[in-house]
C-alpha cells in the first residue's frame, strides 16, 4: 500500500448484479419460471407493478455490458446464475441453452481480463420447487446441492470464485416472515426452516463444488450484515439490540463459523426447525475460502413487545443522512468488518473477506448534456472506501470491493423506483450511460486508491 489512500497491489475492484434483477428473457430459450416470475404477477406485490420480465435485457445485451465493465476498468464481476435457466423444474433435466448462456458470459469476461465471481443463488428459486414446498422443505437443500454440482461441472474449469448464496437471511425472512419478497409468506416456522435449509444447502453445495472443480477453487457465502445499535442506553433497548443482532447477523455467522445457532434463538430454532438433524451444523460449518460481506447501513433497535418473535424492532433516528431506502452510515462498514474479523474470521487463518456489495439508491437522472451527475453516490462510495482503507491499514484481510450495482436494475419489491447503478439504464429503451460515479470508479481503480483530487 503505497500511501495513505492507496490500496494493496492486486486489490479486487468489481461490480455486482444478480440474474433476476438484470437479465430479463424470463421465458426465453426454455427457461422455467422462478418464484419471482410468479410473485411479480400477484397484484400489489411490487410498488410500481413492474417485474423482471425484461429488466435490463442483459440476456440479450450482455456483450455491451461486458464492454462497459471493461470500459470502467473493473477487474472482477460478480453475477448470479438463474437456477431455472439451468434446470427449468429445479431438478433432473439439465437445460443446455441455460448453461450455454453462462458459458458465453464467463468466456466473455475472461477474454476481457475480468475475473468472474459466481453466485449460485440470488433468490430466484424454480417455481416447481416452490410448488413442492420450497426452502421450508429439506429436500430443496438437496436439490440445490445437485444444481451446484451441475453448474460447477460446467464452469469449474474457468471459474475460481463461487458463492453459494447471496444473503440467506433475506431469502428466508423477507420472503417467508415479512412477506415482502417471493414467495410472500408470513409464517415464522417457514422462515426459520427456510433459513436452516438455505444454510444446509450451502454446506451441500460446498461439497459439490469442491468435488467438481480444480483444487484452487474458492468457495464462500455472501451475507448481509449490519452493526446493530440500541436506540437508547436503557437495558431493555440494549437487550433488544442483542436479540436483533442474533436474528440478523449471528443466525448465519454462528452456524457457519461455530456450528451452533445463537443461544438467544435456541427456543425458536428448537420449536420451529423440527427437522434439524444431527450432523447438519457440522455440514454447514465446513471451512470457507472467503466470506462475502454486503454492507449498506446499520440497524438502530428498540425494545418492542409488539413484535412477538424477538421483541425488538428497528427505528430511524431523525436528523441523520438517509438514502431512499436506508440511513447512510459509512462508519458502520468499518465497524462490521472489525467485528466479523474479531469474532469469526481471525480464527481462520488465510480466510479473506470480500466486500461483495456496497452501494446506494439516490435519485439521479440524465442532465441536458447527457451526463448523470450522481454526486451523492460518489460521496457514499468514497466515504465507504475510506472505511475499507482504514480496515486494511489495521491489518484486516480484505481482498476486494464490489459496487452494488453495475446497472440500474429491478430492485425487488421497489421495482424500478430505486437506482443503484454506476451505469444509468433508460428502462424504456435499454440505453446505458456511465454515470459520474462510474467515471469516478475508473479513477479509483486506475490509481488503486482514493485520489485526493478526484475532479468530481
Ligand atoms: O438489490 C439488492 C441485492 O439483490 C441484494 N443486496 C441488497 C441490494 C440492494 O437492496
Amino acid at each position: 500500500m503505497s500511501d495513505a489512500l492507496g490500496f494493496p497491489d492486486g486489490f479486487v475492484w468489481g461490480s455486482a448484479t444478480s440474474a433476476y434483477q438484470i437479465e430479463g428473457g424470463w421465458n426465453e430459450d426454455g427457461k422455467g419460471s422462478s418464484i419471482w416470475d410468479i410473485f411479480c404477477r400477484e397484484p400489489g406485490r411490487i410498488a410500481d407493478h413492474s417485474s423482471g420480465d425484461v429488466a435490463c435485457d442483459h440476456y440479450h445485451r450482455w456483450q455491451e455490458d461486458l464492454e462497459l465493465i471493461s470500459q470502467i476498468g473493473f477487474n472482477a464481476y460478480r453475477f448470479s446464475i438463474a437456477w431455472p435457466r439451468v434446470q427449468p423444474s429445479g431438478k433432473g433435466r439439465v437445460h443446455e441453452a441455460g448453461l450455454a448462456f453462462y458459458d458465453r458470459l464467463v468466456d466473455g469476461l475472461l477474454q476481457r481480463g475480468i475475473q468472474p465471481y459466481v453466485t449460485l443463488y440470488h433468490w430466484d428459486l424454480p417455481q416447481a420447487l416452490q410448488d413442492d414446498g420450497g426452502w421450508p422443505q429439506r429436500q430443496t437443500a438437496e436439490r440445490f446441492g445437485e444444481y451446484a454440482a451441475v453448474v460447477a461441472q460446467r464452469l469449474g474449469d474457468r471459474v475460481t470464485w463461487w458463492a453459494t448464496h447471496n444473503e440467506p437471511f433475506v431469502a428466508a425472512f423477507v420472503g417467508h416472515l415479512f412477506g415482502e419478497h417471493a414467495p410472500g409468506l408470513q409464517d415464522p416456522a417457514a422462515a426459520f426452516r427456510a433459513m436452516h435449509h438455505l444454510l444446509l444447502s450451502h454446506g451441500l453445495a460446498c461439497d459439490a463444488i469442491r468435488s467438481a472443480c480444480r483444487p484452487e477453487v474458492k468457495v464462500g457465502i455472501v451475507l448481509n450484515l449490519n452493526p446493530v445499535h440500541p436506540a437508547s442506553d436503557s437495558d431493555q433497548d440494549r437487550q433488544a439490540a442483542r436479540r436483533f443482532d442474533a436474528a440478523l447477523n449471528r443466525i448465519a455467522l454462528d452456524p457457519l463459523f461455530r456450528a451452533a445457532y445463537p443461544e438467544e434463538l435456541a427456543p425458536l430454532i428448537e420449536s420451529l426447525v423440527v427437522d434439524l438433524e444431527d450432523g447438519d451444523l457440522k455440514r454447514i460449518a465446513q471451512p470457507l475460502d472467503f466470506l462475502g460481506v454486503n454492507y449498506y447501513s446499520r440497524s438502530v433497535v428498540r425494545h418492542d413487545p409488539d413484535f412477538a418473535l424477538i421483541q425488538a424492532s428497528q427505528v430511524h433516528p431523525p436528523g441523520r443522512d438517509y438514502s431512499q431506502m436506508w440511513e447512510i452510515y459509512p462508519e458502520g462498514l468499518g465497524e462490521i468488518l472489525t467485528r466479523v474479523w474479531v469474532d469469526y474470521v481471525r480464527a481462520c487463518p488465510g480466510l479473506p473477506i470480500l466486500i461483495s456489495e456496497n452501494g446506494v439508491p439516490v435519485p439521479d437522472g440524465l442532465d441536458f448534456d447527457g451526463r448523470v451527475r450522481d454526486v451523492r453516490r460518489i460521496r457514499y462510495l468514497r466515504d465507504h472506501l475510506v472505511q475499507v482503507r482504514k480496515a486494511l491499514a489495521s491489518g484486516l484481510p480484505i481482498r476486494g470491493y464490489f459496487v452494488w450495482s453495475l446497472l440500474d436494475n429491478f430492485e425487488w419489491a421497489h421495482g424500478y423506483q430505486m437506482r443503484f447503478g454506476v451505469i444509468y439504464v433508460d428502462h424504456a429503451t435499454g440505453r446505458r450511460v456511465i454515470k459520474d460515479s462510474g467515471r469516478w470508479m475508473t479513477q479509483v481503480i486506475r490509481a488503486n486508491g482514493l485520489a485526493p483530487e478526484s475532479g468530481f
